[in-house]
């Protein structure tokens, strides 16, 4: 028996690598994803009777001698975020198709692609996608690339091989050499390029023709082993399926699995083992990951292979988690070892559930990226106790007293606690959103707080004491003023050329109105308890807000957009005054 091997699809968001595998399946799952992207790694089975009701006689014209018995495809996401999920899936592949879009060239998720596979040495075919929105190109109904360019313009055939020659120089300064599919000599040195449109279906039959090639000859290289021996493969989903209990959708890359088997996998807080009840294979075109009724039972199944997996135990095991047949005492280890980082925690920071290893890994990294901190992460619903850990950190860091939830659910008493305690829930199927929803949260809050210093901030204000104007001598003194610069409010203290401390500014009236700010120009009367007129203030004296010394750097720094730059003069000066009478007194 030889196994099939695995296809792993690569490349930047929106290149169409789910496009790809629907036009290869018939399906449609491109459309119905959250967002548009693709979150989860995904595999599905394409026998070789369905690859050669496409691509059939070109199959046979290319001399090729076919035995595997089809081609595991991998659908991994392109969003910057999923590096891991892009390792995991280029790890457990034989080989790639690297999905470009030939109207934008290589992106930085397709050069991350590149990198991984070149690191693994993983052998790989580029798909110059998207071809039919090139100005001019005609949708020839053909799967065949070639036959289809019979039918295109001059124009449009050269435009495409412009697009060709760009990403061969751009695979070139990564050491690499590429060729299109049908001008290379030797596939062993030569990366193939094959122009495709996952929309009209042109350029997929070779496209499938060269995928199957290299793969038959990886096969001849290395397939035929690796397919006996303990099962080893990595959980992509769990769910939960009416007749059957917990599931579990695994790769399983090396080996064999049978019913009966004890498998060892990661549950959040520790390893775990199971016993195979049933194992489920997805009949051939469809996912693993779809409904049951889409499925074959089996009493043993080998690499290279998408399974659903059933037994009791199940319930804790984690997506995102190694998975392998218990053979030895050694599984704990080796498990623990693979998990790695996932679950580290910074000190400080917000509570993270995710529906698996995968999401909580990428929206991990892209909230360290972005500078917040995650204190606590965990794989399921979110619970009470989430809450209760959430509000534990509102005293100092209410920033923190936020929980994350990525695609699971809430628990009744967690949404009642939230609401009762304040701390936040912020939830939703799309990884980006979450973030920038957290984002905005976290700006909002800083905005308030904002409000709040500005609120008493004290700003500088000059003013002149008029002549002729002391209504009122002391217990209050009234007298009127002019704003000579900046602006004066109640509650502002005023201070003398020289730093004393004249008093605080009670109450402003013009014209028998109250104010609340008086600016630069204007006329008033205030009001102040502590002097008396003629004494510590006087008809012509100029007086100035007393700024004090934290207000002064808040105004040089983040405030400094309260203040004009006639005002940070000002300003400057009555920090010189300041500063001259301390000298004075030491
Ligand atoms: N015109 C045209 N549009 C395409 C083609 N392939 C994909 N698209 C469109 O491009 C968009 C992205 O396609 P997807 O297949 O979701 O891309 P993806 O690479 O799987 O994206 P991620 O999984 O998020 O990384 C969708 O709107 C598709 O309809 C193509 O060959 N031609
Ligand atoms: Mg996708």
């Amino acid at each position: 028996m030889i196994r099939q091997p695995i296809i792993c699809v690569m490349g930047h968001v929106d290149h169409g690598k789910t496009s790809l595998l629907d036009k290869i399946r018939s399906s449609t799952i491109a459309a119905k994803e959250a967002g548009g992207i693709t979150q989860h790694i995904r595999a599905s089975e394409v026998p070789i009777d369905a690859i050669d009701s496409i691509c059939g006689p070109l199959l046979r014209a290319s001399n090729i001698k076919i035995t595997i018995p089809g081609l595991l495809f991998i659908d991994t996401p392109g969003h910057e975020a999923f590096t891991n999920l892009r390792r995991r899936g280029s790890s457990v592949a034989d080989i790639a198709i690297l999905v470009v879009d030939v109207t934008k060239g290589f992106e930085p998720q397709t050069i991350e692609a590149i990198n991984i596979l070149k690191e693994y040495k993983t052998p790989f075919i580029v798909a110059a996608n998207k071809i039919d929105l090139l100005t001019g190109w005609r949708d020839s109904k053909l799967n065949s690339l070639l036959a289809s360019l019979k039918k295109q313009s001059e124009g449009v055939v050269a435009e495409l091989d412009n697009r060709i020659y760009g990403m061969i120089g751009k695979l070139s300064e990564y050491g690499l050499n590429s060729e299109r599919f049908d001008r290379i000599k030797d596939f062993q040195k030569e990366i193939a390029i094959v122009p495709i449109s996952a929309k009209t279906g042109e350029g997929i039959a070779e496209l499938l023709v060269v995928a199957t090639g290299l793969a038959q000859r990886y096969l001849e290289m290395k397939l035929n082993i690796e397919i006996q021996g303990p099962g080893k493969g990595s959980i992509l989903e769990k769910n939960e399926i009416r007749g059957l209990g917990t599931t579990i959708d695994v790769i399983l890359y090396d080996g064999t699995l049978k019913v009966n088997d004890t498998i060892a996998f990661a549950t959040s807080n520790s390893v775990a083992t199971a016993k195979i009840k049933a194992l489920l294979k997805p009949k051939p075109m469809h996912q693993v990951g779809d409904s049951a009724s889409k499925f074959n039972y089996v009493d043993s199944v080998s690499a290279a292979s998408g399974i659903k997996i059933s037994g009791n135990g199940l319930d804790d095991a984690m997506p995102g988690s190694p998975v392998m047949q218990v053979t030895g005492d050694d599984y704990a280890n080796e498990i623990k070892a693979e998990m790695g980082e996932v679950f580290k925690t910074d000190s400080r920071g917000l509570i993270l559930k995710a529906d698996s290893i995968g999401s909580l890994e990428a929206i991990s990294k892209l909230m360290s990226t972005a500078g917040f901190g995650i204190s606590k992460k965990g794989i399921g619903k979110v619970t009470k106790r989430d809450v209760t850990d959430a509000f534990s950190m509102y005293a100092t860091d209410p920033l923190s007293a936020v929980i994350l939830a990525f695609n699971v659910g809430i628990e009744d008493d967690a949404q009642e606690a939230s609401q009762t305690s304040g701390v936040k829930i912020i939830s939703s199927d799309i990884i980006y959103k979450l973030i920038d929803d957290y984002k905005a949260f976290t700006d909002e809050k800083k905005k308030t707080a904002a409000q709040k210093i500005e609120d008493r901030i004290v700003l500088p204000g000059e003013v002149e004491v008029l002549p002729n104007s002391c209504f009122r001598v002391s217990h209050p003194a009234v007298f009127g003023v002019s704003v000579v610069a900046g602006r004066i409010v109640p509650g502002y203290q005023l201070i003398s050329n020289t730093g004393e401390v004249i008093g605080k500014i009670k109450e402003m009236q013009s014209e028998k109105e109250t104010l609340k700010e008086a600016k630069k120009g204007e006329h008033l009367a205030i009001s102040m308890s502590e002097p008396t007129f003629g004494r510590q203030v006087r008809e012509g004296q100029i007086l100035y807000t007393n700024v004090g010394d934290e207000d002064f750097s808040l105004l040089l720094k983040e405030f400094a957009y309260l203040i004009t730059e006639e005002e940070a003069k000002l300003l400057n000066k009555i920090m010189t005054i300041k500063q001259n009478a301390r000298y004075k007194k030491a």
